[in-house]
C-alpha cells in the first residue's frame, strides 16, 4: 500500500522514478557497507539505467521468472551484485523450486540483502544461477555474462525458427540485455562473442557499456584507450550512445533505438560516473571494490535527498510502482504466451511436446533406438568416427541436440548430416550445425548460454584447446548445466604435429572440476554407451574425450560388456576364478595396449585382470562394495596406462603402484615412434605388471 506516511517530507518533492533509482542505490550501498564488502559504486552509477530497463522494457513476470518467452536480462559485470539484488527485491521476484515450480515467497527478501556475502544468503558476492531465481546467469568472471548473453539471443533464434508457426509468429520473440563494463569490453572472450553476434545479425542482442572510465587499478587511461564504438562498428553492430547515465529520457530512447533495430545487434555506450553522489569517491576507483564507509553513506544520501539517518529503507510506493510497471507488463505477457501455448498445442502438438520435454530436460520417447552397435574388428576405427555415427543417430531422434566446432568440424566428426539439418546463419536460424569460427572461449560460453534455454547443445574442438576455454566451461559446472563438451585428438596419439598439439596435463585439469564428467571411451562400444550416459545427464556438463587414431573394436562376445562404462569403470578381462593378482587399469586407446598385455601375462601364468576405466568420475559415484569388487582393496600390485600426465592416478593405484604414464611434453613423429619414445608397449606394461607383483609379495 503507498502511504504518505512512510515518505520523509525530503522525498515527497522527489519524482517518483527518482526515488525508484534512489532506492535502488541506497539499498545497494547499504548491503555492501553492512557485509563491509563488496562493489558499490556501480550500482550507485546504473541505478537508472537498470531502472529504465526494467521498469520500461524488460519483458519479464516476476511472479514466473522462469516462463521461456521472458526478456533476459545478463548482468555480466557480476561485482556489481547488489543492483541486481535490488531489482530482483524492489521488483518481488518469486523463487523457483527445483522441478521449476514457482513459489510464493520472494526470491531476496531483504533480510537477505541485509546478509549480502553471508553464508547461506541468496544475495552472494556475485550473482549465481541456480541459487538466486531471476539470475539468468553466473557472472563474476568479466566478459562471460556478455558471451553468454550471445548463447542466450542464438538459442531465441533457433527455438523461434522451428517452433514459431503460422498464428504463432511471436512464440518466441524474447530479447536479450547484457550490463557490462570497461573489464567485460577488455577481456578477449567478448571480442571472440562480438564479432560472432554481429555476424550472425542477432537484432535480438543489446549490450550496455558502462563508460565509466574506472577499473581497480584507476582511470583506464592506464590499459584502455580504444575506440569502443567503432570496434563494434566493424562488428557489424548498431551503436548508440547515452551521454549521461541519468537520463532517463535518453536511455528510454535508445532503448527503443535497439528493439527497431532489426538487422544487427545493438550497443548502448552510456557515460556514467562511478560512485554516484559520494563527494570523496564518485569517479574515483576507490567506489569500486570497497564500502563506502558510515561516513561517506551518509552524505551519499544527502546528495539524492534522502533520510540519511535510514538503512535498507524502501517507501511502500517503491514496491507499489515496480508492480504498476514491470509487473503488470509482465503477468500481462506471460499470462497471454501461456494461453497461446495452449491453442499451439491443439495445432502443433508435435511440436509443443517437444517444447515441453526439451523445457523440462527429457529426452523424446526412443530417442536411443538408434544408437549402433558395433562388431568385433582388430583394426576397428577412431572414437571420433565411432562418435560421429553415434551423435548422429541420437540427433535424429533429438531435434533440439544441436551445436558445432571452433572450425574444426571436419576433424573432430561432430556434424550432424542427416538431410536438413543444415548449418546455422543469418539466413538459417534453423540450422542445427554451429560455426562457432576459431573462438573456442566464446563457444563454451555460447553454450552455457544455449542451455540456460534449455536446447541441448554440444560444441567441439581438439581436447589440447580445452585450455582456451576452461573459463567458461567452470561456469557450465558451476551452474550445473548438461552442456556436451567433445574433444578429439585426445594424447600423442596425434603423431606428428607435435607437443603443441598433444594434450599432457589436460585430463587431469578436467577430472579436477567439480561437476563435470569426463568420459574417455576405448572403444565404438563404450562411446555409444558414453553417449547413452551423456544425454541422460541433467545437471552435469560432460567432457568426451576421443582418438584422431583407429583402436579396435573390442570383442565383447570375450570380453566383458561395454555397458560396464555406466558405472564408470568395469572388469573387462579377469583373472581365473576372479583372484587376481595384478591390475591393469586403463582408458581410452590405452585400454587394447593392456588386453595385449594381459593376453601375454594369461600366457606367462601371471592372473592378470584389466579395467577399463573411462570415467573417475562416474566410477567414484558407485557404492563401495561396487568400487572394491573392481578394484579388491587386498590386491594391492596395480598398473595404470594412460598417454598423459600421471597427476592423480595413485589414487586408484596408490602410491607404491606403477603408473605408465608421460612426465613431460610430447614430440612431434609418426605415432609409433612416439610410442616407442614414450613407452607404451605391451612390453613395458607386462614388465611394469610383473615388478608391482614381486614388490607387493616382498612386502605381503
Ligand atoms: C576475468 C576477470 N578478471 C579479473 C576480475 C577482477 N575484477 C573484478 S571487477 C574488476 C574491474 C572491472 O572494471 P569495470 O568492468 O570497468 O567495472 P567498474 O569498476 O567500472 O564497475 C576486476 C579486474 C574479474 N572479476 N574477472
Ligand atoms: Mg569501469
Amino acid at each position: 500500500m503507498s502511504t504518505a506516511t512512510d515518505l520523509p517530507s525530503s522525498l515527497t518533492q522527489q519524482s517518483l522514478d527518482l526515488t525508484c533509482v534512489n532506492t535502488i542505490r541506497t539499498l545497494s550501498m547499504d548491503g555492501v557497507q553492512a557485509a563491509n564488502s563488496g562493489h558499490p559504486g556501480t550500482p550507485m552509477a546504473l541505478a537508472p539505467v537498470a531502472y529504465c530497463l526494467w521498469q520500461q522494457f524488460l519483458r519479464f513476470d516476476p511472479q514466473d521468472p522462469v516462463w521461456p518467452n521472458r526478456d533476459r536480462f545478463v548482468l555480466s559485470i557480476g561485482h556489481a551484485s547488489m543492483l541486481l539484488y535490488s531489482l530482483l527485491h524492489l521488483s518481488e521476484v518469486r523463487a523457483v523450486s527445483k522441478d521449476y515450480e514457482t513459489l510464493g515467497e520472494v526470491s531476496v527478501p531483504l533480510d537477505a540483502i541485509k546478509a549480502f556475502r553471508q553464508l547461506d544468503s541468496r544475495c552472494p558476492g556475485h550473482p549465481e544461477y541456480r541459487w538466486t531465481s531471476g539470475v539468468e546467469t553466473t557472472t563474476g568472471p568479466l566478459g562471460q555474462g556478455v558471451a553468454t548473453s550471445v548463447g542466450i539471443a542464438i538459442a531465441r533464434q533457433w527455438l523461434a525458427a522451428r517452433y514459431n508457426r503460422p498464428g504463432f509468429e511471436d512464440l518466441f520473440d524474447f530479447n536479450v540485455y547484457a550490463l557490462c563494463g570497461d573489464g567485460c569490453m577488455m577481456e578477449g572472450i567478448s571480442s571472440e562473442a562480438a564479432s560472432l553476434a554481429g555476424h550472425l545479425r542477432l537484432s535480438n542482442l543489446c549490450w550496455i557499456y558502462d563508460n565509466n572510465h574506472i577499473t581497480i587499478e584507476g582511470n583506464t587511461a592506464l590499459a584502455f584507450t580504444e575506440d569502443v564504438a567503432t570496434r563494434f562498428i566493424g562488428y557489424g553492430w548498431n551503436v548508440t550512445r547515452v551521454g549521461d547515465a541519468n537520463d532517463l529520457e535518453m536511455l528510454a530512447r535508445a532503448f527503443r533505438t535497439f528493439q527497431n533495430t532489426k538487422d544487427r545487434p545493438t550497443l548502448i555506450i552510456v557515460d556514467s560516473h562511478i560512485g554516484y553522489g559520494a563527494p570523496h569517491k564518485q569517479d574515483t576507483s576507490g567506489a569500486h571494490g570497497e564500502p563506502l564507509g558510515e561516513e561517506e553513506v551518509r552524505l551519499a544520501k544527502r546528495s539524492y535527498g534522502w533520510p540519511d539517518d535510514k538503512k535498507f529503507f524502501v517507501p511502500e510506493r517503491v514496491y507499489d510502482h515496480f508492480r504498476q510497471g514491470i509487473g503488470k507488463r509482465g503477468q500481462q505477457l506471460r499470462d497471454a504466451w501461456f494461453a497461446r501455448i495452449g491453442e499451439y498445442r491443439k495445432q502443433y502438438p508435435e511440436l509443443a511436446e517437444e517444447l515441453f520435454r526439451m523445457q523440462h530436460r527429457q529426452l523424446p520417447e526412443g530417442w536411443e533406438r538408434e544408437l549402433p552397435e558395433f562388431p568385433a574388428d582388430p583394426k576397428g576405427l577412431a572414437t571420433r568416427e565411432s562418435s560421429a555415427k553415434v551423435l548422429n543417430a541420437a540427433a535424429k531422434n533429438i531435434p533440439w541436440l544441436i551445436g558445432g566446432s571452433a572450425d574444426l568440424a571436419p576433424s573432430t566428426k561432430t556434424r550432424i548430416t542427416q538431410e536438413g539439418a543444415g548449418d546455422f546463419s543469418a539466413e538459417n536460424y534453423a540450422g542445427r550445425n554451429f560455426h562457432f569460427g576459431i573462438r573456442e572461449h566464446a563457444m563454451g560460453a555460447i553454450l552455457n548460454g544455449l542451455s540456460l534455454v534449455k536446447v541441448r547443445p554440444f560444441g567441439s574442438g581438439f581436447f589440447i584447446f580445452v585450455d582456451y576455454m576452461r573459463g567458461s566451461m567452470r561456469l557450465s559446472a558451476l551452474m550445473e548445466l548438461p552442456v556436451i563438451y567433445v574433444f578429439t585428438h585426445d594424447s600423442i596419439g596425434v603423431g606428428e604435429d607435435g607437443p603443441t598439439h598433444q594434450p599432457i596435463e589436460q585430463l587431469a585439469h578436467m577430472r579436477s572440476m567439480p561437476g563435470l564428467i569426463l568420459i574417455r571411451p576405448a572403444d565404438a562400444n563404450e562411446v555409444r554407451e558414453a553417449w547413452k550416459v551423456i544425454l541422460q545427464l541433467h545437471h552435469e556438463p560432460a567432457v568426451l574425450v576421443l582418438t584422431r587414431q583407429a583402436v579396435p573394436t573390442i570383442d565383447r562376445t570375450k570380453y566383458g560388456a561395454a555397458s560396464g562404462l555406466a558405472r564408470g569403470a568395469y572388469i573387462l578381462a579377469d583373472a581365473p576364478g576372479g583372484d587376481p593378482e595384478v591390475i591393469l587399469i586403463g582408458t581410452g586407446s590405452e585400454v587394447a595396449l593392456c588386453l595385449e598385455a594381459y593376453e601375454q601375462l594369461t600366457k606367462e601364468g601371471v592372473r592378470a585382470r584389466v579395467v577399463s576405466m573411462p570415467s573417475w568420475e562416474l566410477f567414484d559415484d558407485q557404492d563401495r562394495n561396487y568400487r572394491d569388487s573392481v578394484l579388491p582393496p587386498h590386491v594391492k600390485a596395480r598398473v595404470s596406462v594412460e598417454e598423459a600426465s600421471d597427476f592423480g592416478w595413485s589414487k586408484y593405484t596408490g602410491s607404491e603402484g606403477n603408473n605408465v604414464c608421460i612426465e613431460s611434453f610430447g614430440a612431434s613423429a609418426p605415432l609409433k615412434q612416439l610410442l616407442k619414445k614414450f613407452g607404451f608397449s605391451t612390453e613395458r606394461i607386462v614388465a611394469a605388471a610383473k615388478s608391482q607383483i614381486a614388490r607387493h609379495q616382498s612386502r605381503g
